[in-house]
């Protein structure tokens, strides 16, 4: 996958690049990520990429046409190389909302170019020129619209064939869907008088998948049940069921705990 960054900060992206799972994407020809300047594209004067908002206001609006020819160069330089399918994203509050299959949905795409805004905003004529989709990653307000974008490669990135390993596959995720992780636990067995589950030093892997998923009901259900849209089938509710008793005993540990 070829992803071009349109930014005034390209060095925000360095660190993102050169560490762990995206830098061996990039070793293994998986992901290549190109940063552009959208300053390099200011052919005025004093390269102004901002300007006054018409009808006042505070703050500042990035100029149309830098980023314009920008996203033109950066497409151009694909098509030359054979890329056919580009998506161009703007990065913005106003966006819809970024969820797992966006992207699941966007890892399908050749070639994904990013336009980071800030100041107050961008032209709109970028939108409707050459924008395919605007994102926001929440309702919140940031100074930049790298952040995002950053947040949106990660998690694209990893779920090109082969960024993982075996080990941090997202496999198992598809089949968790909308549930939140279950808990996990690692050596010592006892830390500061709090134990492991005993059913993870079981060994019995049905079982262990059978709790997992239990654990996964319950906390969704406690804590986003908005994620739980349909009903549970029979079989998650006994492991909710279960899951639940088990709280109960480790709670209040009588004669059985
Ligand atoms: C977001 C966001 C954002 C909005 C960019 C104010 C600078 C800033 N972009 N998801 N202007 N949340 N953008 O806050 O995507």
């Amino acid at each position: 996958m070829i992803v071009d960054i349109l930014t005034l900060f390209p060095e925000m992206f360095v660190p993102i690049t050169t560490s762990s799972i995206l830098k061996r994407a990039v070793t293994r020809g998986i992901l290549e990520v190109s940063l552009t300047n959208i300053r390099d594209f200011a052919y005025c004067k004093h390269r102004v990429v901002d300007d006054y908002p018409f009808g006042g206001g505070a703050g500042m609006v990035m100029k149309p046409e830098p980023i314009l020819l920008a996203v033109e160069s950066v497409i151009a330089r694909a098509r030359a190389r054979g890329v056919v399918n580009t998506r161009v994203i703007l990065m913005s509050p106003a966006g819809s909302t970024y969820k797992q299959d966006t992207a699941a949905r966007l890892s399908q795409s050749e070639h994904l170019v990013f336009v980071c805004g800030h100041y107050e905003g961008v032209d709109e004529r970028v939108s409707q020129l050459v924008v395919d989709e605007e994102i926001s990653i929440g309702d919140y307000v940031l100074t930049g619209g790298e952040l995002p974008a950053m947040v949106v490669v990660d998690s694209v990135a990893r779920l090109l064939p082969g960024v993982l390993g075996s080990y941090e596959s997202s496999v198992d995720e598809s089949f968790a869907a909308n549930l939140l992780e279950y808990p996990q636990y690692t050596r010592p067995r006892e830390c500061r008088g709090v134990t492991v589950p005993d059913i993870l030093l079981s060994g019995n892997h049905k079982e262990i998948a059978k709790w997992r998923r239990g654990q996964s009901l319950q906390r969704t259900l406690a804590r986003r049940s908005d994620l739980l849209s349909q009903p549970l089938s029979k079989i998650d509710e006994e492991l909710l069921r279960r899951a639940n008793k088990d709280s109960m005993i480790s709670q209040n540990p009588g004669k059985e705990g």
